[in-house]
């Protein structure tokens, strides 16, 4: 991987247009186009899309714009890693194959400088998320995947955006920010403690940064409101927020 490492994480690009989308996008672009200019590796950390259900043959077309811009980035010469999130975890091989992502259905380990990176989308992390990790289970099992299928696409993406919009709680009170802070600190601290230095998670929505031992704690935030990204930039990695 090249240096600098951008990270970003929870785009949530909707199915359906409007101004507060097409500000967001905007965003978005200006930021490709920074991260091209700066070269290095731009790492997504899951949910870039709040649905994405890919079929054999078919693509969902409202984000066209967004794959030619991943397209031009690609050429531009930025390695793009994609850490599948749970509103976009249906992939097949057009994003790998067509826009040259790097497409990870897991967790992310590696070491860039002697610093050891642990990236995760982070659902069903939290102690109280027991029947979230069953459901995550069935949603990404192979016969579900495959029984999603022969359900006509829109009444397959009109049932998705149905529970999306039922899972969608993009604001919380700082009361419950806090509480998931502590619990994701909890979570963390046994993997920095095995020589993790840094512990990125999206999901959560809050830009954080927690100081665990001799590690750091990094909760990405989102492309709502804050467009928070980190960076490393081969010593040190920052959390910050995209103007
Ligand atoms: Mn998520």
């Amino acid at each position: 991987m090249q240096l600098p490492i951008y990270f970003i994480s929870d785009i949530h690009l909707m199915l359906k247009s409007s101004q507060d989308e097409h500000v967001k996008i905007q965003k978005l672009f200006q930021f490709f186009d920074f991260v091209s200019k700066s070269g290095g590796t731009l790492i997504i950390g899951g949910d870039l899309f709040d649905f994405y259900y890919e079929y054999p043959y078919v693509i969902p077309k409202q984000y066209f714009e967004v794959y030619t811009q991943i397209y031009q980035l690609q050429k531009s010469g930025i390695e793009v890693h994609y850490l599948l999130g749970n509103h976009d975890y249906w992939t097949m091989d057009f994003l790998s194959n067509k826009l040259n992502m790097i497409i990870h259905e897991d967790d992310m380990d590696f070491e860039i400088n002697g610093k050891k990176f642990h990236l995760t989308h982070g659902d069903g992390l939290l102690s109280w998320e027991r029947g979230y990790r069953t459901v995550k289970t069935i949603l990404r099992h192979k016969f579900f995947i495959w029984l999603f299928r022969w359900l006509h696409p829109t009444i397959g993406y009109r049932f998705a955006e149905w529970v999306a919009s039922r899972s969608r709680h993009f604001e919380h009170s700082e009361e419950h920010n806090e509480k998931v802070r502590k619990e994701l600190m909890r979570v963390a601290t046994p993997v920095i403690e095995n020589g993790i230095d840094y512990f990125l998670t999206g999901h959560y929505h809050q830009h954080t940064e927690e100081k665990i031992g001799n590690g750091t704690l990094i909760i990405l935030g989102e492309w709502i409101k804050t467009f928070s990204y980190a960076v490393f930039d081969g010593e040190k990695l920052e959390l910050r927020k995209f103007s």
